[in-house]
């Protein structure tokens, strides 16, 4: 079996990026490293890909809520706002009620990024739920280059509603514009109907992907997380896993890997840019349907380490059973390291240890590439290498990983004398 490798360069784009880590992140990189702007001294290409996204909160201005209620609306977009500050989203604001009013708009948070003070003027309406008109009134003139709409951003409307609308109209206009639309529906104003379905002809779909419903104000400050990871998606090119093809998630830039147990074929699926921490899903298919199930997953520990942009199946006696799962991330910081490998007994995802290369080489991106080789050392045992492409200072090395009986030693029996093994400079890909 050949370890499928990521699509990465052997010689990455010399200009330098953006480090994506959040400012807020706590287990990062070192902090000169952790702001945004940072300059790294190269990027894996999916670094360098555009997630930026505009995010614009229309929210009810209507009658039917209490001041207090209100209040919690602002509160809520406040805290997104202060959490998701990380450099890539940009926010706008509308109040909606008999007429729509843009609080500010994305070229105003650009210029003065302060949540508070951005809302601090903001009025009750306490006016009709003209709910068509404004979504039509957001799409068609803040969404908009003069408003400070960024060409490449992905266009999202959260709305926040707490009744029915007192109009009539469609969401053409947003849909026309490309925006996704992510409804919340709060409090026990809506009509005797079934609310999830009536905020579904606002939203985007799938409705139980794009409508939550809320039964107080209260509940708001909970949703958070469950909104982050709605935005992490679209901000990290993140398509939910509707549309599986091999192919496909190839040339999307994840990495991918086979399993095989007994007489079954599975597959791991890496997405390093999943709510930003990364993520390993495994997925059965159905060889009649060609259907994929989700089975297991595992996420990565650290933001931005990139946890799941390798992966690598060993099979340690050759018998056609792979033996283990091995995730890179490549991005890991700590204090020394640049860098890890995590390894997976298969079949059931269990953790059984990790690997480092050789301390002092935080930027050395240890697990930029991990191969399967044969046996090596003559022991009828798969041996495995791993790459660390820009350690002792970009000149790369590869590290040798012997197994023994039943597992994968945790220390290296080799190193290369740094870019001896015909790996050049850069190197991201080793073959057995
Ligand atoms: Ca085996
Ligand atoms: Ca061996």
């Amino acid at each position: 079996m050949v370890p499928v490798q990521p699509q990465l360069p052997c010689h990455p784009p010399t200009g330098p990026c953006l480090a994506s880590a959040s400012p807020s992140s706590t287990n990062g990189p070192p902090s000169k490293l952790k702001s945004p702007g940072s300059q790294l001294p190269c990027c894996l290409p999916a670094d360098c890909l555009k997630g930026n996204v505009d995010l614009l909160f229309l929210f009810d201005g209507s009658g039917s809520m209490n001041t207090e209620q209100f209040s919690k609306i602002k509160e809520f977009m406040i805290d997104v706002m202060k959490k998701l500050s990380n450099g890539t989203i940009r926010f706008a604001a509308v109040q909606f009620s008999e007429e729509p009013k843009v609080e500010f708009d994305f070229k105003d948070y650009s210029q003065n990024p302060n949540p508070e003070k951005l809302l601090a003027n903001v009025r009750h309406m306490t006016s009709l739920t003209n709910t068509f008109k404004a979504i039509e009134y957001v799409a068609e003139q803040v969404f908009t280059p003069a408003r400070g709409l960024r060409d490449e951003a992905k266009r999202v409307i959260v709305m926040i509603t707490d009744g029915d609308a007192t109009d009539t109209g469609n969401v053409e206009a947003a849909k026309k514009n490309g925006i996704t639309r992510y409804v919340i529906g709060v409090g026990n104003n809506f009509g005797g109907h079934d609310t999830q379905r009536y905020l579904s002809q606002f939203a985007s779909e799938p409705v139980s992907q794009y409508v939550k419903v809320l039964r107080s104000f209260e509940e708001l400050k909970d949703l958070f997380s469950e909104l982050q990871e709605k935005i992490y998606a679209i901000e990290g090119n993140w398509g939910g896993w509707g549309s599986l093809d091999p192919a496909v998630l190839r040339s999307a830039g994840y990495a991918l890997t086979s399993l095989h147990h007994q007489e079954r074929v599975l597959y791991a699926v890496g997405a390093p840019r999943y709510i930003h921490e990364g993520r390993v899903v495994i997925f059965d298919v159905d060889p009649t349907t060609s259907n994929w199930t989700q089975k297991q997953h595992i996420a990565g520990t650290q933001i931005g380490s990139y946890f799941g942009s390798v992966l690598c199946s060993v099979d340690l006696e050759g018998d056609g059973q792979t033996d283990f799962l091995l995730v890179g991330a490549p991005q890991f910081f700590s204090e020394h390291q640049g860098g890890q490998v995590y390894v997976y007994s298969w079949d059931q995802l269990i953790p059984s240890g990790q690997l480092y290369g050789d301390l002092g080489h935080p930027l050395g991106r240890f697990g930029a590439a991990i191969s399967e080789l044969t046996d090596i050392n003559g022991d009828g045992l798969t041996d495995t290498a791993v790459g660390a492409p820009l350690e002792d200072d970009e000149s790369g090395a590869v590290y040798i990983y012997n197994s023994q009986k039943g597992a994968l030693s945790e220390h290296y029996s080799q190193v290369s004398p740094r870019n001896a093994w015909g790996c050049p400079p850069h190197c991201y890909i080793l073959s057995p």
